[in-house]
């Protein structure tokens, strides 16, 4: 999509400090981390958010999630994993993305 940020991003276009890619996924550190390991796992395919994402894609997403989790150290120690969708969910970049969490106690809260 011409004007999708992560989709430059994929593209290398526009810089992005990767940590892991395959055919169907893309991931890259988050340029605002919230916590030690911020990374966003996001398709190559360009769709907006969750409501779009088929069942291969979801399939990738979830098999990369496990290996960016064990490559960056965090599949022991845990991590928490946040697809924010539309304006309730507070989604800023409207390509789909799951954000991993981890490399310390994340606190609780409502998700
Ligand atoms: P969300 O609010 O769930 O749509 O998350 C979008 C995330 O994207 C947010 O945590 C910051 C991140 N982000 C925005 N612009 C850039 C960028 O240019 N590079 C990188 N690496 N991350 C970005």
């Amino acid at each position: 999509m011409n004007d999708c940020l992560f989709c430059k991003i994929i593209a290398g276009e526009i810089p992005g400090n990767k940590v892991y890619e395959n055919d169907r996924v893309f991931a890259f550190r988050d340029i605002n981390p919230q916590a030690p390991t911020h990374v966003l796992i996001v398709p190559k395919k360009h769709m907006a958010n969750i409501l779009e994402c088929d069942a291969e894609t979801a399939a990738a997403l979830t098999d990369a999630v496990g290996v960016i989790a064990r490559q960056e150290g965090v599949a022991e120690s845990g991590f928490r994993l946040v697809s924010n969708c539309g304006p309730h969910g507070c989604q800023s970049v409207h390509h789909l993305h799951v954000h991993l969490l981890g490399g310390e106690q994340l606190t609780e809260r409502m998700a």
